[in-house]
């Protein structure tokens, strides 16, 4: 019998967490073969609500569980975790400046991204969904010397998925049909969703739009960008199991690997690729396998994508000076 593999959850009584822990517990995160043991952190009035979740998930009787423990200390929650999903976050409150929203933050990845850095694993994989996602994951990576900086990624893959059906449903096809779609930049409104390297049925997307660049400018982007707000204006309540859907998918992809002749998008630290300055922590599309994800290279960039991509980036380069000026990094 496989070792079980710890997986930790921040924020697990929040509403993404009770989306998420379910189909982790199921075998979804990293297959129905592999044991896991979950880890819980939540804030400690936040703990009896975590256990709620906790007693529903042992009524389950998932035959892959292999215990829960229930935290509000990260040093606990990290020990010895191979995959942690960093979902609990300071969000935005009216009148909330970026600053705030940032040193808000730096108060919760600092501390956890410590807390990894002294416990976890040695294989620990980490992705943040708790927005600002890229520059929390920074926090936490700086707060990490000691583990690997790849190991801390952002989640664009919901943002990836949107655009994924988006660009199914224009171009009359299945999501299925799409292949080495992007999501280049920041998990945020600036964010570039870039069609002109997929292709829909083998053939390029941008032919299979029509050409239409008006959509592609005014209505795919835009709607790929701002569909957490749509979200929100529709159900009342932020995006919840589609933002664990994607959290499932990225860890899914970076433990088992993309198919040939596909890739995915994650928010990973650059190495310069694509002059996104090193070190921030940017969405890339990317292959995977055997555990490690490599920025897929060579990739011809226009000039409607290069403006594109360049906006976002500079999004996270001021995102990085503000939380450096914080003494966050
Ligand atoms: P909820 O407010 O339902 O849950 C957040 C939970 O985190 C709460 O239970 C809270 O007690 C807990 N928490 C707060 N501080 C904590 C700490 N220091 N340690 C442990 N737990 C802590 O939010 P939910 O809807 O679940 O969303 C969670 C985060 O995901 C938010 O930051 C949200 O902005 C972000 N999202 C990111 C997405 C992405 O694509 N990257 C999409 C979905 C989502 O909006």
């Amino acid at each position: 019998t496989r070792t079980p593999v710890n997986v930790t959850v921040t924020g697990a009584a929040g509403q993404i967490g009770y989306a998420l822990l379910f189909r982790i517990a199921s075998g979804q995160l990293l297959g129905a073969d592999v044991p896991v043991k979950l880890r819980l952190l939540e804030i400690t009035p936040a703990l009896k609500a975590a256990e709620g979740t906790a007693m529903e998930l042992d009524d389950c009787a998932f035959p892959l569980l292999q215990g829960i423990e229930i935290t509000d200390d990260p040093n606990v929650a990290f020990d010895g975790t191979n995959v942690g999903l960093l979902v609990g976050a300071r969000p935005r409150t009216k009148g909330m400046e970026r600053g705030d929203l940032l040193e808000a933050n730096g108060g919760i990845f600092k501390p956890q991204g410590k807390a990894i850095n002294d416990n976890a694993a040695d294989d620990v994989k980490i992705l943040v969904v708790g927005n600002p996602a890229n520059t929390n994951a920074l926090i936490a990576q700086a707060a990490a010397p000691d583990v690997p900086a790849e190991r801390f990624t952002a989640m664009t893959r919901l943002d990836h998925n949107r655009a994924l059906t988006q660009l199914a449903k224009k171009s009359g096809a299945t999501v299925a049909d799409i292949q080495r779609l992007t999501i280049w930049g920041n998990h945020s409104a600036t964010q570039y969703p870039d069609i002109f390297q997929a292709t829909v049925a083998g053939k390029p997307a941008i032919e299979a739009i029509g050409n239409d660049e008006k959509w592609l400018a005014e209505d795919f982007i835009p709607t790929v960008a701002k569909r957490g707000a749509a979200i929100i204006e529709a159900r009342g309540a932020s995006s919840a199991a589609s933002a664990a859907n994607a959290a499932i998918d990225h860890v899914h992809t970076w433990v088992n690997g993309t198919a040939e002749g596909n890739w995915t998008s994650m928010g990973i630290p650059s190495d310069g690729s694509y002059g996104v300055p090193e070190g921030i922590i940017s969405s890339f599309p990317v292959t995977t396998k055997d555990g490690k994800y490599e920025i897929v290279q060579g990739l011809e960039i226009n000039e409607f994508s290069r403006t594109r991509i360049d906006a976002s980036v500079q999004e996270l380069v001021d995102e990085r000076e503000a939380v450096r000026g914080l003494g966050l990094i």
